[in-house]
C-alpha cells in the first residue's frame, strides 16, 4: 500500500507523525561539540533503529552512559553477527571485549556500512567511555564481559531447548536489562530493580525480534545462526526452513503462534518492572520499546506474512505510541488494547489456543486490576477510518487558500 493510502486510512496518524519528525530533527541537531561525543551520538542515530530517540530524551549524564552502553554492545554484536570472521578469531575478541573498551588504540575492522564505521572508529567510543563516571564504567564493563562470554558460548551451539533459547536471549538482551537497571540506579534516579525482572524486559524485546525476523535470518547468505528453538519448531516441521514453504503454511502459523505464546510469558514481569519506575524520562525510555513489542507480536500472531516478507508496525502507529506514552496508565492501556487484538486473532483450532488465551487473560486482568483503564484513546484500528468532518472541511479551506494565493502570485504572461 502506498504511503498516501496508509495516511488516508489512518488520518489521525498525521499529527503524531509530524511531531515525531520534528522531535527527530531536533535530536539530530543536538549533537555535542566534542568530536568523540559528536561521533558517538551521530553513530547512535545511524545504527540504532529505534532506540536513539528514546535514549536522546534521558537526562544528560545518564544519556551519555546509555549511549556508550549501546554503542559498545552494538560493536560486540557486530563481531558476533559477522559470519566472515573465523571462530578461532572471533571467540577471543568476544571474550576480551570488556578489556578493549579501556584501550583507545584497539580496533578490529568488521561488519558493513555504518557498523563498519563504528568498528573502524571504535577508539572514539573508548575515549567517551573513559570520561564516564566510575560506577557507569563498571556496569558497562561487567555486562560486556558477561555478554561476550555468552555469545562465544553460543557460536557453535544450536538453540535446541526452550532453556537454551532463554539462555541465549539472556546473554544478548536480558543482560542489557540488568545493565540498564544498574545505570538507572547509578544515576540516583531509581531503586535497583531485581535481576529477574530486568532480564524479562530484555527477553520480551529480543524474542519479539527473533519472531519477526524469521525470514530475514533464514534467507541470510552466508547462512547465519537461527534462534527459533528446535524444541518448539520440531512439533510442526522437520527442518526450520520448511516453515517458509507454502505447502507448510498451516504448520508454520501454528509454530509462529507457539513462539508468540512463549514470548507473552514475560509480559507480567515487564509490567511489574515498569510500574516501579519513578523518573518520567526513564519510564518513557523503558515503556516505548515494550509497547512496540506487544504491538509487533499482535501483528505477527497468526500472520503468514512473517514467512513471506517484512511485518512491521505502521510508522504512524509507532509515532502514536511515542506520543501517547507518558505514564503507567498509558502502558496498561496499550497492553490491554493489544491483548484484545491478539485475543480476537486466536483460533480455537490452534494447538496452543488455550494456553495463549489464558496468558492474554492474565495480562488483561493485571491491566484491569490497575484501576486506570478508563477514558483513553484506543490503539486498535477501526476498519473504517472516522474522519472528523469539520477537520476535513478546514483542510479543504486551507488548501484552497494556499492554492489561490500561489495562483495569484504567478506572474501573468
Ligand atoms: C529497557 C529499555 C530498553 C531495553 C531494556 C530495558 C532491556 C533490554 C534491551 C533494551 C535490549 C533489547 C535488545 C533487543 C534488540 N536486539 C538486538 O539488538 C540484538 O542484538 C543484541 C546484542 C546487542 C544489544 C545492544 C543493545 C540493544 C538495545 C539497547 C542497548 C544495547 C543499550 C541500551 C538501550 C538499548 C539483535 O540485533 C540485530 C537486529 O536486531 O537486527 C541480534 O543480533 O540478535
Ligand atoms: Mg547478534
Amino acid at each position: 500500500m502506498g504511503r498516501v493510502c496508509v495516511i488516508l486510512k489512518h488520518p489521525d496518524d498525521i499529527y503524531p507523525l509530524m511531531k515525531l519528525k520534528i522531535a527527530a530533527r531536533h535530536a539530530e541537531k543536538q549533537i555535542p561539540p566534542e568530536p568523540h561525543w559528536a561521533f558517538c551520538y551521530s553513530m547512535l542515530h545511524k545504527v540504532s533503529r529505534s532506540f536513539a530517540l528514546v535514549i536522546q530524551q534521558l537526562p544528560a549524564e545518564l544519556r551519555n552512559a546509555v549511549c556508550i552502553f549501546y554503542l559498545v554492545l552494538r560493536a560486540l554484536d557486530t563481531v558476533e553477527d559477522d559470519t566472515s570472521i573465523p571462530t578461532d578469531v572471533k571467540v577471543p575478541i568476544l571474550t576480551a571485549f570488556h578489556h578493549h573498551i579501556y584501550d583507545c588504540d584497539w580496533h578490529f575492522s568488521c561488519g558493513a556500512k555504518d557498523y563498519k564505521v563504528l568498528m573502524d572508529q571504535f577508539h572514539l567510543v573508548s575515549t567517551a567511555f573513559l570520561e564516564l563516571g566510575k560506577s557507569y564504567q563498571e556496569a558497562i564493563e561487567d555486562i560486556t564481559k558477561r555478554m561476550g562470554a555468552g555469545m562465544a558460548k553460543f557460536i557453535c551451539k544450536e538453540v535446541e531447548t526452550i532453556d537454551d533459547y532463554d539462555e541465549y536471549c539472556h546473554y544478548v538482551a536480558g543482560l542489557v536489562g540488568l545493565g540498564l537497571s544498574k545505570l538507572f540506579h547509578a544515576s540516583g534516579s531509581e531503586d535497583l530493580a531485581s535481576d529477574y525482572l530486568s532480564n524479562s524486559m530484555g527477553l520480551f524485546l529480543q524474542k519479539t525480534n527473533i519472531i519477526r525476523d524469521y525470514l530475514e535470518d533464514i534467507n541470510e547468505i552466508p547462512k547465519s545462526c537461527m534462534f527459533w528453538p528446535r524444541e518448539i519448531w520440531r512439533k510442526y516441521v522437520n527442518k526450520l526452513e520448511d516453515l517458509k514453504y507454502e505447502e507448510n503454511s498451516e504448520k508454520a502459523v501454528q509454530c509462529l503462534n507457539n513462539m508468540v505464546t512463549n514470548a507473552l510469558m514475560h509480559v507480567e514481569d515487564c509490567l511489574k518492572y515498569m510500574a516501579a519506575l519513578r523518573d518520567p524520562s526513564i519510564f518513557r525510555f523503558c515503556a516505548i520499546p515494550q509497547i512496540m513489542a506487544i504491538g509487533t507480536l499482535a501483528l505477527c500472531y497468526n500472520n503468514i506474512e512473517v514467512f513471506r516478507g517484512v511485518v512491521k508496525m505502521r510508522r504512524g502507529l509507532t509515532a502514536k505510541v511515542i506520543d501517547r506514552t507518558k505514564m503507567m496508565a498509558d502502558v496498561y492501556g496499550a497492553f490491554f488494547d493489544f491483548s484484545c487484538l491478539l485475543k480476537s486473532k486466536v483460533n480455537k483450532s490452534d494447538p496452543n489456543a488455550t494456553r495463549t488465551l489464558s496468558r492474554l487473560e492474565a495480562v488483561q486482568k493485571t491491566c484491569r486490576d490497575s484501576g486506570v483503564l478508563n477514558n483513553r484513546k484506543s490503539y486498535i484500528v477501526r476498519s473504517e477510518p472516522r474522519y472528523n468532518s469539520a477537520l476535513i472541511v478546514m483542510l479543504f479551506i486551507v488548501l484552497s487558500i494556499i492554492f489561490a494565493y500561489l495562483n495569484a502570485k504567478r506572474p501573468n504572461n
